[in-house]
């Protein structure tokens, strides 16, 4: 059941990623080494060097195994290889020696709620006589209706980047759910068989030398009783909301810890779980009930939209996002633990999003914005770029987007007759192709992502933003990274400490206290564009503090620059 020892797994003592900071990589946009334009293994394994000079911990991979891409690799057809786009396994094993040589650790993404469409397993399971058969989610028509024809849908669910859930298959007159889109069928995890197929496909994983895994929306693997029960299905007005955090989820993720030694080996675990309350993240990490260390949440990304509906823009006042990170620092405060992020290949740019990316702001804000993030309980994932302030893209025309989600969202709200103007309004500031385009290595013509035309355009400004230029500036965003991630990896306080928001309702300070032993660091973070004086009320005495990290030179000032901000032990 135990995976064999690993010689590697030494280096992972208890606790160990309680104090370490994630930097997650998304292969295809982040280096390029054979100039065909997509970003590969070689080439990140060729900026290790980069990634140790920033400092951080662990590298979590989104998906490089065989992929037909119809969603970037989030849909896979063979999980023990790696696609010819990125490589090949041993670049792969050399990638992960190298990242252990310089003390870094590396974590799959993790894609088991689905599979792709042109997987092993789905090809068998549409013969209805297969075995394999019910390892998918397979329905007849909507009773009274031809198989087929519009409307006989099994019922009214949406996909998240398709019109229906359900997708017709002629060869057998039924139906199988894909809640994302019809080239990614959601496994039947009722059925042990596809469990234990996971799991042994994890333990191959781990012996390779693996430290752990981002779990993709994992909180959806427990489908509901409607689904489960096998019967016609009640039509009604789907969401990815109904099939969140289903009746078996503890029981599957303790059982995956247990049949894949997740705990046993130190594995670093998250799961991505949209539609997760906090009191789901306190079951899933409470350690005591061994299934995975920390959860990512989407209640903070999901403040700045109206309900569910990403595209539904709505203001996102400082108090509101604020409040929520305490929800969640409170929540988990006494068992289990926090993942913390802004940024990630689903989410626009961190500093166009919460700060301000105009040239006046950009890197004020994004280090504020940093400090602020990387001062909470928990523990901080940097997405590529991040950690020199990219900037969202000047993605203005339909003909600009690439990501499936966002055609499928144009193509939808168009036919419904929302104007074309709004549309791109909403895909402007929600977009997840704004996370995706290339890394800006260097000022020359294709960033230093590649020397072929690149898969999506390089943001035009890294003739300004750009990591080289950022390395060789001691004020950049980027050494401010590298001070951050110093703060946390020596001093306690920032581990382990003790969270309490201050002044809940200011709507342009973000100021917290963390307390551990006794010592009190207190954040004072002005999250606006305009100068803030800092109130005597509400806040701890300052005379006396000592500066451990700020943004700008005069720390004894009463009033703060816009987007300065200031870490200090009372
Ligand atoms: O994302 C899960 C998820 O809920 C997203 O689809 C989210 O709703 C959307 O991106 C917000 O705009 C994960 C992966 O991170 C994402 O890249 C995949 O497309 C998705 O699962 C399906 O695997």
């Amino acid at each position: 059941m135990n995976t064999a020892a690993n010689p590697e797994l030494a280096g992972r003592p208890d606790g160990w990623w309680r104090s370490a900071v994630v930097y997650q990589i998304y292969p295809r946009s982040f280096q390029d080494s054979n100039g065909d334009g997509v970003g590969d293994i070689p080439g990140i394994t060729s900026r290790l060097e980069y990634l140790a000079e920033l400092g951080v911990d662990v590298i979590w991979l989104s998906p490089v195994y065989r992929s037909p891409q119809v969603d970037n690799g989030y849909d896979i057809s063979d999980y023990q290889d790696v696609d010819p786009l990125f490589g090949t396994l041993a670049d792969l094993d050399a990638l992960i020696a190298a990242a252990h040589q310089r003390g870094i650790k590396l974590v799959m993404d993790l894609v088991v709620n689905h599979t792709s469409d042109q997987h092993a397993w789905f090809a068998q399971s549409r013969d209805p006589a297969s075995a394999k058969r019910d390892w998918y989610f397979w329905r007849p028509a909507r009773p009274g209706c031809e198989p087929g024809t519009p409307g006989a849908e099994p019922d009214d669910s949406h996909a998240a980047f398709a019109p229906s859930a359900w997708t017709y298959d002629p060869a057998s007159g039924e139906y199988y759910l894909g809640i994302f889109s019809p080239g990614q069928p959601d496994l039947n995890w009722e059925n042990k068989d596809v469990r234990q197929a996971v799991y042994a496909m994890m333990r191959w994983w781990v012996d390779r030398g693996v430290d752990g895994f981002r779990m993709d929306v994992i909180n959806l693997i427990s489908k509901p009783a409607e689904l489960t029960a096998g019967g016609p299905i009640e039509p009604g007005q789907g969401s990815l909301r109904r099939v969140a955090n289903g009746p078996r989820l503890d029981e599957f993720l303790a059982e995956m810890n247990r049949e894949v030694g997740l705990d046993e080996h130190n594995l670093l675990t998250v799961g991505e779980m949209p539609g997760a309350t906090v009191e789901v993240a306190q079951r899933v990490t409470d350690p005591a009930r061994h299934e995975l260390n920390m959860v990512f949440t989407f209640e903070h990304v999901n403040l700045d939209q109206v309900g569910w509906n990403k595209w539904d823009l709505a203001d996102l006042p400082l108090p509101v996002l604020k409040g929520n990170l305490a929800s969640w620092q409170d929540g988990l405060a006494e068992a289990g633990w926090n993942s913390l992020y802004y940024d990630n290949h689903d989410q626009p740019r961190a500093v166009s999003r919460f700060g301000d990316d105009s040239p006046e702001h950009r890197v004020d804000s994004a280090k504020t914005l940093a400090t602020v993030l990387h001062l909470h309980k928990g523990t901080p994932y940097i997405y590529q770029g991040e950690e020199f302030g990219m900037t969202n893209a000047p993605l203005t025309r339909i003909e600009h987007y690439l990501d499936v989600e966002s055609l499928n969202y144009h193509a939808l709200a168009t036919a419904a007759g929302v104007s074309e103007e709004q549309v791109l309004r909403s895909l402007a500031a929600k977009s997840r192709d704004h996370a995706r385009t290339p890394v800006q290595w260097d000022a020359t013509d294709n960033a230093g992502f590649t020397t072929g035309t690149p898969w999506m355009p390089v943001n035009p400004n890294h003739d300004q933003i750009n990591a080289d230029a950022a390395r060789h500036d001691p004020d950049s965003v980027f050494a401010h990274f590298q001070k951050l991630i110093r703060l946390r990896h020596s001093n306690e306080t920032v581990q382990e400490g003790r969270f309490q928001l201050l002044l809940p309702d200011h709507d342009q300070l973000w100021t917290f206290t963390r307390t551990h032993g006794d010592e009190t660091l207190l954040v004072v973070a002005n999250c606006s564009s305009e100068p803030v004086e800092i109130p005597t009320d509400g806040l701890p005495r300052l005379d006396g503090a000592e500066l451990l990290l700020g943004t700008h030179p005069d720390a004894a000032a009463t009033t703060l620059a816009p987007w300065e901000s200031r870490i200090l032990r009372l």
